[in-house]
């Protein structure tokens, strides 16, 4: 059977951060999968992922179990019957529900592949303080359902956000293990806890399976011959919009930094081909993470998230306008 956990916490906790931690502090024989969903149909964090080691796969355009269907049962059985995995763990999206997620998980037909462990959820406690975030029942019912709370980003805590965990731990933190810390750098002992019997778990009143029923588990691609296309993808009170680029296209790097640092959402975050190589940006909030590396990417992918309606046009024109070779 797979030792498997759900990393579960609102968009940009620090869920893909955290694995990436976990995946870098296995046993080296050890054999590790990651089911990554996101919300945007682009799908960038398997390709944050991609160097990590484990076994990818990805479930993109929405929450996991309102993409749930035959193709998606097929992957995980694939996943585990072929990959057979010793550790599996889930990142579910951000906008994610939790509780219909661990139903799928304990449905009978992955009893005989699958051993639930403790199911961690990331924390920003600066999150709390937003309105917004705190009425959203995703946020909530992540929490709810959570086995571990790991308040992360400490580097970024303030004496507001240090307060709101604490009154918040008082009124829902129950008999749960809370961990501090930075850059998802957790104990991977965690992941062998047990899982807190979750029969309870109010589910919550306003899911919905969105657009319904979804096609395939590829993260989205190019058909030959087309330089470029996007996506869009609402649900949830937010909308996604992405992008995908072949692998000739190559961007301005400080453009298409600037770009990514004042684009009006609340996330972005993408693997890039520039002249240097690729760069990978990570942006939740005005917290910006960059990183370069000395090869080319395989395509170029980047995908923005707001829970406003935004000007996709107008983002779009200045994007392609950051393009250094030509393409339609
Ligand atoms: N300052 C700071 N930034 C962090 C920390 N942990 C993660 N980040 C940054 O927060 C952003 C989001 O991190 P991710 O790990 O991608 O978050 P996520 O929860 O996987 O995001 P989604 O999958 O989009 O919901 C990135 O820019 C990270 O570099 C931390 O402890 N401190
Ligand atoms: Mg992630």
């Amino acid at each position: 059977m797979t030792k498997t956990n759900l990393i579960t916490g609102f968009l940009g906790s620090g869920k893909t951060t955290s694995i990436l931690h976990l995946l870098a502090n296995k046993d080296p024989d050890e054999k590790w999968a990651v089911l990554v969903n996101e919300f945007g149909e682009v799908g960038i964090d398997g390709a944050l992922l991609a160097d990590s080691g484990a076994l990818i796969k990805e479930i993109p355009g929405g929450c996991m179990c309102c993409v749930n269907g035959l193709p998606m049962q097929v992957g995980l059985n694939t996943l585990l019957r072929q990959g057979k995995p010793d550790r599996l763990l889930i990142e579910p999206t951000g906008l994610g529900h939790p509780k219909q997620i661990l139903d799928l998980l304990t449905a009978p037909v992955y009893e005989p592949w699958i051993d639930l462990r403790a199911t961690l959820c990331l924390l920003d406690p600066r999150q709390l303080l937003d309105e917004k975030s705190v009425q959203n029942d995703n946020f909530r019912d992540q929490l709810a359902a959570a086995d571990i709370i790991i308040a992360n980003k400490e580097d970024r805590a303030t004496p507001e956000s240090a307060a709101a965990l604490t009154l918040w731990w008082q009124h829902f933190g129950g008999d749960r293990q809370l961990q501090h810390t930075t850059q998802g750098a957790i104990d991977n002992a965690l992941l062998d806890l047990p899982r807190h019997n979750v029969a309870e778990l109010p589910a919550s009143a306003e899911h919905s399976h969105g657009r319904g029923e979804k096609q395939g588990l590829a993260a989205l691609s190019l058909p030959a011959h087309q330089r470029w296309r996007r996506s869009l993808n609402s649900g949830q009170g937010h909308h996604a919009c992405g992008w995908v680029f072949d692998a000739d296209t190559c961007f301005d790097t400080i453009g298409l930094l600037e770009w990514a640092r004042l684009a009006p959402v609340e996330r972005v975050k993408g693997v890039m081909r520039i002249p240097e190589g690729l760069v990978r940006v990570n942006r939740q909030g005005s917290d910006f993470h960059i990183e370069t590396q000395n090869v080319a990417p395989p395509d170029s992918r980047i995908e923005l998230i707001s829970a406003v309606n935004t000007d996709w046009n107008a983002l779009q024109s200045s994007l392609l306008k950051l393009r250094l070779t030509s393409g339609d």
